[in-house]
């Protein structure tokens, strides 16, 4: 029976694929989905209602409160880094006012039936901001509170919603007489950037090691934007959905804090490209960086701390660098790309 309804915003994305895939694998959860793209064919049969909209339309998101009671909200839909940075104020528009919206409808409705709503909330390693490549190479493994000085929309955008969500679980309308009963349950992961071997990125400024990857699969040259020794924390796909939905299940009495760091490996931008290499012998990759979104991967940190989620609810990752490639990305990325005979 269906019991347990999720709401996924941006679910045409990313993550949004890989965890309607997941999540439609547990037979009590309905899935209602939302992007502002129609949904590929292949997932709208998984979902119990799909709505395509902007998530700013405050009245198509308050009617889904209307008609369902939700359990859990995973809200993913955002506009990227480096689409950020170049249409700023709109991206602050989608990422924070968006945000909020929907962190007020789920706080009245776990005001309303004393039951709290879980928010899952993907932050990035975007929050942070190393002031030079100095810094970056002596930082070693960034905690959550350190250098949370972003220098992109995207990175301030995530910081402040990360801070609303703490507020809302917090101290939301702490002024007024009586206190709420049941407060919203808001969860914040911050991820590293994601290698999936089903979907190609787009918008982002980490999108270099899947795109290097993916180009080689399809026998494509390509340009990476980054120097050789740019060094960034990456996760494999099922890995980030497995946190995700982790982070859901885990009690609330066992969580210390709001939001937390999720890693798997940092490889440098050459490592990426002989790893691909390895895998493809005739792929064609070279380096011509692309100054400003290397200034931009430059303030993000080579590695993070993620030691409070390994021993608050469990966190580790199944796939290191090499198995990421030999079991998950190579033989996927091989499937999707070979003509059928
Ligand atoms: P994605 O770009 O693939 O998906 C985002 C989705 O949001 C898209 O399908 C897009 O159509 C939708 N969207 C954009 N604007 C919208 C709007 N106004 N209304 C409704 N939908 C809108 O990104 P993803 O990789 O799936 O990322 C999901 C979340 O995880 C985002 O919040 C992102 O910031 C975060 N994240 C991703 C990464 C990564 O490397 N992929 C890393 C850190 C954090
Ligand atoms: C981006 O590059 O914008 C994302 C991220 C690391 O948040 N992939």
């Amino acid at each position: 029976m269906k019991n347990k309804v999720v709401l996924i915003t941006g679910a045409n994305g990313e993550i949004g694929h890989g965890l309607i895939h997941y999540l439609s694998q547990t037979p009590e959860t309905q899935i209602i989905a939302l992007d502002i793209k129609p949904l590929e064919p292949q997932l709208l049969s998984l979902c119990e209602q799909y709505i395509q909209c902007d998530i700013r339309d405050n009245d198509r998101v308050s009617a889904i409160f209307q008609k369902y009671e939700l359990d859990t909200i995973y809200h993913l839909a955002s506009i990227l880094s480096t689409s950020a940075e170049r249409i700023p104020e709109t991206a602050h528009y989608i990422n924070v006012d968006g945000t909020i919206e929907l962190l007020k409808l789920a706080n009245q409705q776990t005001a309303r039936t004393n039951r709290a709503i879980c928010f899952l909330y993907p932050s990035s390693i975007a929050v942070y901001g190393l002031p030079c490549t100095d810094t970056k190479r002596q930082s070693g493994k960034v905690r959550e509170e350190d250098w949370c000085c972003p220098t992109t929309m995207y990175g301030c955008n995530k910081l402040y919603c990360e801070q609303l969500g703490r507020y809302y679980a917090s101290h939301y309308q702490q002024l007024a007489e009586a206190a709420q009963e049941v407060r919203l349950d808001f969860r914040g992961l911050r991820y590293p950037g994601l290698i999936s071997a089903f979907t190609v990125p787009s918008g982002g400024t980490s999108d270099y090691g899947p795109e290097m990857l993916h180009a080689a699969a399809r026998g494509e040259p390509y340009h990476c934007f980054v120097r050789p020794d740019t060094r960034l924390p990456f996760m494999a796909m099922p890995d980030a959905i497995k946190a995700l939905v982790n982070l859901a299940a885990a009690p609330a009495e066992t969580l210390t804090r709001q939001v937390y760091n999720v890693t798997s490996f940092s490889p440098s931008a050459l490592e990426f490209q002989r790893k691909v290499l390895h895998h493809f012998h005739e792929a064609r990759i070279d380096f011509q960086p692309d100054i400003p979104r290397q200034s931009i991967v430059d303030t993000w940190p080579a590695d993070i701390d993620d030691s409070a989620a390994r021993t608050d609810w469990g966190w580790q990752p199944d796939y290191d660098f090499d198995r990421a490639f030999d079991e998950y990305l190579i033989p996927n990325i091989r499937e999707r790309y070979t003509e059928p005979v």
